[in-house]
């Protein structure tokens, strides 16, 4: 087929809200910022997993190290689906990682923050999992099949960790006085980080327009900040903490909340590679992989053993 009837093909599945898969056409464009998106998402679950991972051992009783072990691996569950919607594009999954460790693809900002104490458990569910899922919903929409399909299954696992998360700082907000300071002052260290893993603002963000011209995105990153706070912002109430901005309020008019700008300098400070936890996190996955090179070397000799039987029985 001529190149200009393959676009204007592909242009047209886009337009009717058809998936496009990974044998159908697609413009080099595309493709890139499928990878890009992807890799960054994949490698946010799995650098997600440090600060909770932290509090494994000392979570304060057995049904609690439960339901964090679970999460956790949970989270590694989600990125083994993504670097696999990322494959179908084309690129092998050591090549992302690669990228990641030589510092060309990133992963969320929000994951950059230390977990001082328990609660921070509770809010890591309760924020940056309701900031992840509502960014990811409108991502099963996503005009590329593999990824939508991955959203589905990683949303409902999400949204059931978002339960826990608030569950769990319902518990300490509503405990002693001093596990409700605790909570709250998880609250005031992840409120306007788990605002900023939205992405920064309409003004600044480079890839939106043509993410949504291409239906990979299906909001920008103002709206889905604007739809997270009108999520979260109730809840507040609920758990009775208070989220550490003066300007959080209903507006009648508007009917949303109006909220505060985040500190966009320490967004740019956190993704460029200077966070409280940057080089940490970084450097326990650099680790973490290079201790892990003979289990990859011995699956992959398990797989040739069987496959090179396979061929001498066929
Ligand atoms: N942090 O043009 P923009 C989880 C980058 S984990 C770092 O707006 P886009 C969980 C952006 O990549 C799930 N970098 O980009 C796990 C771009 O740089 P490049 C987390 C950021 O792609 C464990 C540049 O800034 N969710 O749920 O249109 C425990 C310009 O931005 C950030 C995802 O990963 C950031 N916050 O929109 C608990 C969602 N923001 O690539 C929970 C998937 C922006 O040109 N990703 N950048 O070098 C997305 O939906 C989009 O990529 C974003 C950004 C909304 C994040």
């Amino acid at each position: 087929m001529d190149p200009v009837d393959l676009e204007v093909e592909f242009n047209g599945l886009v337009e009717a809200d058809q998936r496009i898969e990974p044998r159908d056409w697609m413009p080099d464009g595309y493709r890139r910022n499928l990878i890009r998106q992807i890799a960054q998402h994949a490698h946010s679950e799995i650098i997600g997993m440090q600060p909770e991972g932290n509090w494994i051992t000392r979570a304060p009783s057995l049904r609690r190290k439960a339901i964090l072990m679970a999460k956790v691996q949970d989270e590694a569950g989600h990125g083994l689906y993504l670097y696999c919607a990322a494959e179908t594009l084309g690129v092998d999954r050591a090549e992302l990682i690669d990228q990641l460790h030589a510092g060309r693809q990133k992963y969320s900002s929000v994951f950059n923050y230390p977990t001082l104490t328990w609660a921070d458990v509770g809010a890591i569910g309760w924020l940056v999992d309701g900031a992840a899922i509502t960014n990811q919903i409108p991502l099963c929409r996503c005009s590329y099949g593999p990824y939508a399909r991955a959203m589905v299954r990683v949303c409902k696992e999400e949204s059931f960790h978002q339960r826990q998360g608030f569950e769990s700082l319902y518990a300490l907000s509503h405990g002693t006085p001093e596990q409700h300071a605790m909570a709250q002052d998880a609250v005031d260290r992840w409120w306007w980080p788990s605002l900023m893993l939205l992405g920064p603002s309409d003004a600044e963000s480079t890839h939106t327009s043509q993410s949504m011209a291409w239906r990979i995105k299906r909001f920008t990153n103002d709206e889905l900040r604007q739809r997270f706070v009108d999520m979260v912002a109730p809840q507040a109430d609920v758990l009775e903490l208070t989220p550490p901005d003066p300007e959080l309020r209903w507006n009648e008019a508007r009917g949303h909340y109006d909220f505060g700008e985040c500190d966009w300098d320490e967004l740019r400070r956190v993704v460029g590679g200077d966070g409280p936890c940057n080089r940490q996190r970084l450097a326990h996955h650099v680790s973490a992989h290079e201790e892990g090179a003979w289990v990859r070397e011995a699956a992959a000799a398990y797989a040739a053993k069987h496959s090179a039987v396979g061929v001498v029985a066929a």
